[in-house]
């Protein structure tokens, strides 16, 4: 795959936070061996091409990348107009020992996408993962673990109160068969706990959007069907839910969720914004040029649905480099699932994903 990214080197130094040591040109550029190339000047970034299609294009990012790796920040402060915690706002980053909150690297982020003019998505408040092993062990009652989540969510959304454009309140509360997940929360509060949530939410920041976040919900299916369900009768109950965020983790060997604009127009007619929270496309190594074609038309699929969708707000990568991802620890065998490889090279989903964005400027 040949090369077609560049970091503007001016730009991205000017624009970085200035908690971090700022990378130099040589590192941001890696002029002549691997690394991003110099962008030619009519070039455009995701987000600069989100911005005229409507549509903020984000990124997680692992916060012990972007204290370490120069080149990686460069492109994390440039390409991209939201950024999204890949950790460090998880209720066992933020409060590892009850009672006692680490909100520096969180902090870090949301001061960085301020420098950089991003807009931040809170990830995540509620959810049966990542969780303190205070709170797992703790074999607290019913009344005791909601007065532990209320708590939890008025101090952590009123410590970012005024920063957060997004948060992902609730987190994969549903199963594949559209049931819901048999996690701590409902085992010992019930189903109520989401709209408690919330609530909550709401009351500690009214401003920002609240989501709730799943995954395997791109097409139509059961469970995009159960959580359709579910915040039908949320709004019903005028409890303040306003939008459903679609991960979009997919895999080169599944078919591409083709009906994702028709699910995701269910959900904007209940008068609900839609985002694609948390996009890749696996690969089963090694790669080859097909594999590098369909992962390209997958993401692409992800994002016309999008763009298809009127009140879509954002697409979400789930980090941009191979170098950092989550999934060849978890799916043993696949990787290469980011828009850029390891040494930040574009691949074509990147190229495919500029051209999509191209095609919708102006249109929404
Ligand atoms: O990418 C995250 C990884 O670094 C963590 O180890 C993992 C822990 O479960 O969570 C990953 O992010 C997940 C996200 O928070 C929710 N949706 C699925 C993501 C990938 O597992």
């Amino acid at each position: 795959m040949k090369a077609t990214h560049a970091v503007v080197v001016g730009t991205a130094v000017a624009l970085l936070a200035g908690a971090f040591t700022l990378p130099t040109a040589s590192a941001a550029t890696g002029s002549g061996g691997p690394g991003p190339v110099k962008k030619g000047s009519s070039a455009r970034t995701l987000g600069e091409l989100g911005d005229r299609a409507g549509v903020r294009i984000g990124t997680a990012v692992d916060m012990s990348a972007l204290a370490a790796d120069a080149p990686y920040r460069a492109v994390a402060a440039t390409e991209f107009s939201a950024v999204t915690p890949e950790n460090v706002m998880k209720w066992e980053a933020v409060e590892p020992t009850r009672g006692t909150y680490d909100w520096a690297p969180a902090d870090q982020l949301v001061d960085f996408a301020r420098a950089n003019g991003q807009q931040v998505r809170g990830h995540t408040l509620v959810w049966h993962s990542q969780l303190p092993s205070w709170l797992t062990e703790g074999d607290f009652s019913a009344a005791e673990l909601r007065d532990i989540l209320h708590r939890h969510i008025t101090d952590e959304v009123g410590h970012f109160k005024g920063k957060i454009w997004q948060w992902d309140v609730v987190n994969e509360a549903f199963n594949d068969d559209g049931t819901m997940r048999d996690s701590i929360w409902l085992q010992k509060l019930g189903p109520g706990y989401i709209a408690d949530a919330f609530r909550w939410a709401h009351q500690a920041d009214p401003k920002a959007k609240l989501y709730i976040n799943d995954y395997n919900v791109e097409g139509v299916n059961a469970k995009s069907t159960a959580l359709l369900a579910l915040v039908a009768e949320l709004k019903k109950q005028h409890v303040p839910v306003d939008g459903v965020g679609v991960q979009g983790h997919l895999d080169v060997t599944y078919d591409a969720p083709h009906d994702i604009a028709a699910n995701l127009q269910r959900f904007d007619d209940l008068g609900l914004e839609t985002a694609i929270t948390e996009a890749d496309v696996r690969i089963p190594l090694p790669v080859d040029s097909t594999k590098t074609e369909a992962q390209a038309e997958a993401y692409s699929v992800l994002l016309q649905g999008c763009l298809l969708t009127e009140h879509c707000t954002d697409f979400t990568v789930w980090g941009f480099s191979d170098k950092y991802s989550w999934v060849p620890g978890v799916f043993k065998g696949e990787g290469s699932a980011n828009l850029m490889d390891e040494n930040l090279r574009t691949k074509a989903a990147y190229t495919a994903l500029s051209q999509d964005l191209k095609l919708a400027a102006g249109r929404r």
